[in-house]
């Protein structure tokens, strides 16, 4: 296992755990950040990783404050090369991951840590955590997969005032926005986080794959190639031991014991 610095990383009973670590600065992303995160996705991208879901927040009292701004972020001669260069490669390996993604976000989540928190396939906030599409306010405009994500989630028009105003949006707002799949309260919010995760660590690996695929086509699919594209994924979810024991545990009324396979 490599030694992280800026980020922590856990493996335990199927469950990857990856907290930014900078908490003196909100977890702001620096150079060793983004490398040391896109080492640990590339970790649980391998073929043979035991890991079955992927819980990501941040430690302190935030998530994180997206770009690291005092490590010359804005003095970059070409912000577009510092996006595909040190950006796109993690967040590529994030979209790229077979497993399911929880994001708790645990305090403020700004600019490419709001986009980050808000890529995840289920995202839970505690009351206090605050949402800011920050770019704006220092000149930007949004990155990191968030003009992809947050018109999805919450359609053009909230995501365009919240783009354009660079204003704080609160937990509760966010939820009942459709920003956020829930709002515990603080002290709840890792143990809340990790039950979720755990529950999808110990679920049916495939099939829950499966969905993360069919949700990404959904956004570009017409109803036609969307049937299609269920029709392909049932066909292999259907062929998994994790099937025979879901149907098998459901005739003999006991839990199933999914593998993952
Ligand atoms: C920070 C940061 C930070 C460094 C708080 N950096 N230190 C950008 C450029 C290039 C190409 C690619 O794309 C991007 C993507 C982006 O993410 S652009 C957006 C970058 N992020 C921001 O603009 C957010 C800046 N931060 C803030 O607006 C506030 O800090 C928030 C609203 C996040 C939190 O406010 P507070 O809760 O009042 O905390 P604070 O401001 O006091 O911050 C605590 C410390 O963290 C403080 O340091 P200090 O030494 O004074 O205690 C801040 O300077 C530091 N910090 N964000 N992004």
């Amino acid at each position: 296992m490599p030694t992280f610095e800026t980020i922590k990383f856990e493996l335990t009973d199927g469950l990857a755990v990856i907290s930014f670590n900078r908490p003196e600065l909100l977890n702001a992303l620096n150079s060793q950040l983004k490398a040391e995160f896109l080492k640990a996705l590339r970790m649980l991208n391998q073929p043979h990783s035991a890991a079955r879901a992927l819980l990501i927040t941040g430690e302190g009292r935030g998530f994180c404050a997206g770009a690291d701004l005092a490590e010359g972020a804005t003095d970059a001669v070409d912000m577009g090369a510092s996006l595909t260069d040190t950006y796109h490669p993690f967040l590529t390996e994030l979209a790229n991951l077979n497993i399911p993604v929880v994001s708790a976000v645990n305090g403020v989540a700004a600019g490419a840590g709001m986009s980050i928190a808000i890529s995840a396939d289920i995202v839970l906030a505690s009351r206090s955590a605050i949402f800011l599409q920050a770019f704006v306010n220092i000149g930007l405009v949004p990155d990191a997969g968030s003009t992809f994500i947050l018109p999805r989630l919450i359609g053009l028009n909230r995501a365009r005032a919240m783009m354009m105003l660079g204003e704080k949006v609160t937990a509760d707002k966010a939820l009942e926005w459709g920003m956020v799949y829930d709002v515990v309260d603080d002290d709840k919010l890792m143990e809340t986080a990790k039950a979720m995760a755990q529950k999808l660590a110990n679920g049916p690996t495939v099939a829950l794959n499966g969905i993360r695929t069919l949700m990404a086509q959904s956004l570009k699919n017409d109803y036609q190639q969307q049937l299609a594209a269920e029709a392909v994924v049932q066909r292999g979810a259907g062929r998994t031991a994790d099937c025979i024991e879901g149907v098998t545990a459901f005739i003999q009324k006991r839990p199933a014991n999914f593998k993952g396979i």
